[in-house]
């Protein structure tokens, strides 16, 4: 697509961040903000709005009149500020026409208090929920009450104490027993005190963890194989000051003994210390302390952590943006195991995209901004395992670090989902890969494919499946069918229509050990619906089934393209597919400046016989992102059924221009065809994607396409049977409907259910009949 000239700017000048206030060394025009007038805590008037500065020189400007920074990255392109009413004022009259985002900071800061103030009731449950914000004793006190709880599974210690002397408490919970051999993994959150939504995502893991331990077969095996470690509170001191007197507080609460207060503790790990993205000027939310370490926060979670015996993973938790961050984060730092934390990333990635939809971009540190001695850049350097540092939701300035309360729990719901999965890849000695069927079919075979490749050790050759036809019945073994370099397929027979059948794999590793997915086996299968539905059509497009694309005469760039997506994501592009079988049509797959530029790109179907059964489906999985260059969310994938063979359209479904889902991540969606077009055998759908108006980064993709004939499961209640044709009741007419099924062989002959259409069916229906309905 087109690309507007300010993003050309920003992506010519090395990014400076978020405290990179004093980064903002690499505009070489800014002196540090942090150092302005307007600095510190929220004044009545103030709001956040977003600029686009345009040059270095009026980026200084703009940092000038800011209070605070509340963007990840700042630039000459669009950034997020807030600014007392007078500063607004300025910024206006200098013609840099800001966008407000927050109108009155303030009145956000007194709604969230009094949200937190009415639903904090006493008599309470669990000293924390995900209802509100819960302040530092609340949360300790949560703590205390699951070890209270289950004592046999929790123990709870002080690490060490912070500045101002309070306990940097921290839970360790594992299955009861001899824990040698068990695997640590660590979770933190609140080292940045405004980062409030962090809290419950720790806390609700411990939830998980202590609450499920025993009757949820996966949090068994997890607390059976894992020591999980964790810190809810990692800097209590900021958080208590960003609770009594100054909401958006990020660092520590060091006395600097010149009037400054605060070192920014993801600033002051030995990692790279005191390099690019880091301050050494006191009063700047990235000061870096006097030496690596010289935090007691610091310090204690180093000690605490170099004191495991094994560990295995570390997350560090932050918000905002929506990113799962690993090494490098500074150019000082080298990535040994680069390839593996990428893939754990986009696994979890897709971890959390699975509990609600949300789309978390999994990326390099360094391509956010580089920022030296960051905690997370520390352990990775330190253990060589899987470190990530993660920034939960919102993805932008509003609502920012103050998300209203219905945010918390699905944040903390998905982030518990991705500690799980993370624990559960750092000790897991196989990984299976598999996309399990939506359904199966009740009278013919669905063959499923998966992989076995390297986890924490290697796989043998010794593969089994294990399958049941639903809840009730028996596992039998399949047969399993290697496919070479690591690919096997198993085949389904059938399963009873209506049931929901379960399937699990075991595999050896070369070391003689077992692996079994899912984790909990036989107890916890991938459980899979039996319909009749049938699929007559499905498109993974690894293959050419034979799609057109079609442009407009004006389009210059991002034409629809099947490809495996080789982009990092980075521009809004898909950086994988929908299903992770490699293929999808994408907006040009070259990477950098490539998506759609000056008009439409349209991908039609080839034609599709849409017609049996009782309705048809057509299910898809979309991509787009029009948020990231100059005017954002202006234009939409559009999705066109034809019944005609393409002759003419109807438009059945778009996401875009504004929206969650215009924000990149794979969206499934369904069309009903019967009720939209009707269901034809000249089916076509086609799907467009354009850059109208002005230009915008628009990137977007389309994979996973099928077509179901629906079904349903026939049904067994005798009266449905003799009700031939399906008008609710049983009557001379449906004796009529039965003789037209008998004479031609159609559907309904078939009263006594005995597979073939005979005199004995007549009186079958009789009977019913008969016996009254
Ligand atoms: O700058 C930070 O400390 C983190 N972001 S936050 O807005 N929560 O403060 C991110 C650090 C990630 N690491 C690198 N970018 N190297
Ligand atoms: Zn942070």
């Amino acid at each position: 697509m087109r690309r507007s000239v300010l993003l050309c700017l920003t992506s010519l000048v090395a990014v400076p961040a978020v405290g990179q206030l004093q980064a903002a060394g690499d505009v070489n025009v800014v002196a540090d903000p942090v150092a302005a007038a307007d600095i510190g805590v929220t004044q009545p008037g103030d709001a956040v709005v977003r600029v686009v500065p345009g040059s270095a020189e009026r980026l200084g400007r703009v940092l000038e009149l800011t209070r605070r920074i509340w963007s990840e990255r700042v630039g000459r392109g669009p950034i997020e500020v807030q600014v007392s009413s007078a500063a607004l004022a300025t910024l206006r009259a200098e013609g840099f026409e800001p966008e407000v985002l927050i109108p009155d900071v303030q009145a956000v800061i007194d709604a969230e208090r009094a949200s937190i103030e009415a639903r904090r009731f006493a008599g309470r449950a669990d000293a924390v929920d995900l209802r509100t914000y819960y302040p530092f004793e609340d949360m300790i006190a949560f703590v205390n009450q699951l070890a209270a709880e289950r004592p046999d599974l929790v123990s709870v210690q002080s690490i060490g104490q912070s500045v101002e002397g309070r306990e940097i408490w921290t839970m360790t919970v594992t299955a009861p027993g001899d824990a040698s051999g068990r695997a640590d993994v660590v979770f933190n959150s609140l080292i940045h005190a405004r980062e409030w939504i962090t809290g419950p995502a720790t806390l609700e893991l411990a939830r998980q963890l202590v609450r499920g331990y025993g009757s949820d077969p996966r949090i068994t095996s997890i607390l059976d194989q894992t020591v999980v470690h964790i810190t809810p509170v990692l800097n209590p001191d900021g958080y208590v000051y960003a609770w009594t007197t100054d909401r958006f507080w990020r660092k520590n609460r060091r006395n600097n003994n010149n009037g400054s207060f605060g070192v920014d503790l993801n600033r002051n790990f030995d990692i790279d210390f005191g390099g690019n993205g880091a301050s050494g000027v006191t009063t700047s939310d990235i000061y870096h302390g006097p030496g690596p370490f010289s935090e007691p926060e610091s310090q204690a979670i180093r000690d605490f952590m170099l004191g495991l015996p094994d560990l295995r993973a570390h997350v560090d938790t932050h918000s905002f943006s929506q990113l799962i961050l690993y090494s490098p984060g500074t150019f000082a730092q080298t990535v040994p195991d680069f390839a593996r934390l990428a893939e754990v990333g986009a696994g979890i990635t897709q971890s959390i995209q699975d509990v609600f939809g949300a789309f978390y971009t999994p990326q390099p540190g360094l391509d956010l901004y580089e920022a030296a001695g960051t905690f997370g850049d520390w352990s990775y350097d330190e253990f060589r395992e899987l470190s990530y540092t993660f920034e939960l939701r919102p993805v932008s300035s509003n609502p920012g670090f103050a998300p209203p309360d219905f945010f918390i729990r699905p944040t903390a719901e998905e982030i518990s989902a991705a500690y799980l999965y993370l624990t559960e890849r750092a000790v897991a000695p196989l990984r299976f890969v598999m996309t399990p069927p939506a359904v199966i079919r009740a009278d013919e075979p669905t063959t499923v494919t998966f992989s076995v490749l390297d986890g924490t050790a290697a796989p043998s050759s010794t593969v089994r499946a294990f399958a049941r036809p639903d809840e009730n019945a028996a596992y039998s073994e399949l047969t399993v069918q290697p496919l070479g370099q690591g690919r096997y397929a198993v085949t389904l027979e059938s399963g009873a229509c209506g049931g929901v059948a379960g399937l699990y794999f075991e595999a050896l590793t070369t070391a003689g050990d077992t692996a079994t997915f899912p984790a909990a086996g036989a107890a916890g299968p991938i459980a899979v619906p039996v319909t009749a539905d049938a699929r007559v059509f499905i498109d993974s497009f690894n293959t050419d089934q034979g799609w057109t694309v079609t442009n407009d005469p004006g389009l210059t760039d991002g034409a629809w393209e099947r490809a495996i997506p080789n982009d990092t994501g980075t521009r809004g592009e898909p950086f994988a597919d929908a299903e992770r079988t490699g293929w999808a049509f994408v907006t040009d797959n070259a990477v950098g400046n490539a998506d759609v530029d000056g008009g439409t790109t349209t991908l039609t179907s080839p034609a599709l016989d849409a017609t049996g059964g009782t309705g048809a489906l057509l299910r898809y999985s979309l991509w787009l992102d029009n948020t990231r260059g100059s005017a954002p969310q202006e234009d939409a994938l559009r999705v066109e059924l034809s019944a005609d063979n393409g002759q003419s359209w109807t438009p059945v479904d778009q996401i875009g221009p504004a929206g969650p889902d215009a924000a990149g991540g794979w969206v499934q969606r369904e069309v009903n065809v019967g009720l939209t077009v009707g269901q034809t055998d000249s089916l076509r759908v086609r799907f467009i994607a354009e850059d109208l108006i002005n230009g915008s980064v628009v990137e977007a993709g389309v994979d996973a396409v099928s077509l179901t004939i629906t079904d349903g499961c026939p049904s067994l209640d005798p009266c449905d049977v003799a009700d031939v044709n399906n008008d609710g009741s049983v009557n001379d007419s449906d004796f009529f409907a039965w003789v037209t099924a008998f004479t031609t062989g159609g559907p309904g002959c078939d009263q006594n259910g005995d597979g073939d259409c005979s005199d004995s069916d007549f009186f079958a229906w009789v009977t019913v009949f008969t016996s009254g309905c």
